[in-house]
């Protein structure tokens, strides 16, 4: 059974990562245009800078939930192919215990260079980060996808979402393009699709099925 999962925000809210849209969300704090766009990190980078290293310094505050650690186990199943693609940029889904998570808007652990595009582990911030070892460079960059930039691996997801049996988006709004358009991707091409979310997102309409109440709910009973 090939299984394809999108997960957004909503699967780490239980484990008291702030969603981007719902009330207390972190775009509550920040404008989107403050942060998360290339235009936003040339024109007031230590704005930036602050926004990811402040997520990346609460990554120790917070632990992996039911949902993350039902998505790891789901991967350990007999017969199942999973494809496990993260908006997430936190680590939690990896924390639980999955594996081959694709991380398509980047991750908080991670620098990028912005002269050579190689990628660095990297857990402190990014003001202390050496020369980069691809090129020696200093000008490192948040390892994020931003708005108008192209997410990570989109022909690995889109062909899997071809080829997938199920295809089940988790803890997303269904605001933000590409990952927005894979249940109907997916469902083209004879997937099985199904959301579980906390409330209707702006895509349920485009769902074989919907399930809707807390991810920590949800997700062990639908992998059980
Ligand atoms: C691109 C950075 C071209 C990382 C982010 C049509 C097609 C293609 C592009 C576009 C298009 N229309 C517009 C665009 C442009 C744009 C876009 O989508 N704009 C929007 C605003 C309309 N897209 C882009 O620019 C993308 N790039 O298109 O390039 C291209 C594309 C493909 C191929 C070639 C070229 C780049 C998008 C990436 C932007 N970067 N963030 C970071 O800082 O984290 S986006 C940001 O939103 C985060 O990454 C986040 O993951 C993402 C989505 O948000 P969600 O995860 O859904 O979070 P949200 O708070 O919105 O919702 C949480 C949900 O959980 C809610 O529904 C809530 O009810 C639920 N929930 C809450 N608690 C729980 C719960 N559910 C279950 N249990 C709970 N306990």
């Amino acid at each position: 059974m090939r299984i394809v999962v999108l997960t957004g925000a909503g699967v780490s809210a239980e484990s008291g990562v702030p969603t981007f849209r719902d009330a207390d969300g972190l775009w509550e704090g920040h404008r989107v245009e403050d942060v998360a766009t290339p235009e936003a990190f040339e024109m007031q980078p230590g704005v930036v800078q602050r926004f990811y290293d402040e997520r990346r310094a609460a990554l120790a505050l917070v632990a992996p939930n039911p949902a993350h650690t039902a998505l790891a186990r789901l991967g350990t199943l007999p017969g199942v192919d999973l494809l496990l693609v993260t908006q997430n940029i936190d680590d939690l889904h990896e924390r639980a215990g999955a594996t081959d998570v694709l991380h398509m808007h980047g991750e908080l652990l991670s620098a990028l260079c912005a002269s050579c595009r190689s990628r660095c582990r990297w857990a402190g911030d990014l003001a202390d980060f050496p020369p980069c070892p691809g090129c020696g460079m200093t000008d490192l960059r948040p390892d994020v996808v931003w708005f108008g930039e192209i997410p990570y691996q989109m022909e690995r997801i889109q062909s899997a979402l071809m080829r997938a049996d199920v295809f089940v988006s988790i803890g997303t709004s269904g605001a933000v393009y590409p990952a927005a358009g894979f249940v109907q991707m997916a469902a083209a091409c004879g997937a099985r699709t199904l959301e579980l979310n906390l409330v209707p997102s702006e895509g349920t309409s485009f769902f074989d099925e919907a399930r809707h109440g807390p991810a920590g709910r949800l997700v062990p009973d639908w992998v059980d």
